[in-house]
């Protein structure tokens, strides 16, 4: 079985180790113009010229959860996608929301900056019961921040595009029940897949119906969000805040407004990093299922796009 190694921006030497430990029957290559063909591809932002150069290829296994890019590509029909299901990430990105949920509930941005003047002054304590956060998104990585949040004692709702049931959670679901979902919510986190159905979807008509004083925190894709209409909600004072750790165009531009707007806090898209070693061990145990004609998670279904 030969397995090519196509990822932009990842250094190939320790991801073959670590593939070639997991997998020693396998025949690992970093995939360079004209290479011979390969059964299966471990990928991140390939070019076009790698899809077309390989027409026999079975898997794609995209070493993120994300696919939006991939799907770009003009892939062969029969191509099957897998991405990353949780590897480590889950439990990352309940630390990054739970942390931007409370700094921005208990006032620790005010308390930083309070500090930073030696002045010893307190807040009001604030009800939680008014902090109701609504979860776009209730997939793997949805599900586990909404079960970390309910941990805090927050209300947390979901919303889906079929139904879902998770404990603790108000869950919605479908375009139908989107403004009920807002209209429920105060703080707003996005973890979509960036899809035709979810581009632009943090827009004004959508942000200006969660409850006032709302907040946005944006760790799926940059393209889901506005960005003119979460300025304007922002400067008229409907929304509070924002957390953001992605964007249109990654890195942000030095001039971009979000690195300076007082209400906005900017990440580097870290919120939940690829793990080396959890991704190399889930793919070799997906390739090890797959080849024993077993059924695997996380296959993307291209048509849907996620
Ligand atoms: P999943 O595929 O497991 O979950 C996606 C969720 O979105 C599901 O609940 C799905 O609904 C819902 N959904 C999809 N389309 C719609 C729609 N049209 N209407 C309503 N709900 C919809 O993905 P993950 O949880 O693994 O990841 C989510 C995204 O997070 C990734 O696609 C990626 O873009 C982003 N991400 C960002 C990272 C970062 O560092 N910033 C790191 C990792 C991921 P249903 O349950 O009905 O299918
Ligand atoms: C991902 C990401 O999709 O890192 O995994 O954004």
């Amino acid at each position: 079985m030969r397995i090519a190694f196509c990822c932009t921006d990842h250094k190939p030497e320790p991801w073959l180790a670590g593939l070639r430990a997991a997998l020693p029957e396998a025949d690992f290559f970093v995939w360079t113009p004209g290479a011979p063909a390969a059964d299966h591809a471990i990928v991140w932002s390939p070019p076009q010229q790698f899809i077309d150069e390989q027409p026999g290829l079975r898997t794609l296994f995209n070493i993120g959860a994300g696919v939006d890019a991939l799907l770009k590509l003009r892939l062969p029909p029969g191509l099957q996608v897998v991405r990353l299901d949780d590897a480590g990430m889950a439990v990352q990105m309940a630390e990054y929301v739970c942390h931007a949920v409370i700094r921005h509930f208990r006032e620790f941005d005010v308390y930083e900056a309070d500090a930073a003047q030696a002045r010893w002054s307190f807040r009001k304590p604030r009800a939680r019961a008014e902090f109701p956060v609504g979860l776009l998104g209730l997939g793997v990585l949805g599900s586990r921040v909404a079960q970390a949040l309910a941990q805090f004692e927050f209300p947390v709702k979901g919303w889906s595009r079929t139904p879902r049931a998770v404990d603790g959670v108000e869950c919605f679901h479908g375009a139908g029940q989107l403004d009920a979902f807002l209209a429920a919510s105060r703080v707003l986190v996005c973890l979509l897949p960036l899809t035709p159905d979810t581009a632009g979807i943090l827009n004004r008509a959508h942000l200006a119906r969660l409850q006032p004083g709302g907040y946005v925190i944006n760790v799926a894709r940059g393209g889901h969000l506005v960005e003119e209409d979460l300025l304007a909600l922002l400067d008229e004072g409907h929304l509070a805040g924002a957390t953001l750790d992605v964007f249109r165009q990654e890195p942000l531009p030095l001039e971009h407004p979000f690195w300076r707007h007082p209400k906005v806090t900017v990440t580097p898209h870290t919120s939940a990093r690829t793990l080396r070693d959890e991704s190399i061990a889930q793919i070799a145990r997906k390739i090890g299922a797959l080849s024993r004609g077993e059924p695997i998670a996380g296959l993307v279904d291209r048509g849907r796009g996620y």
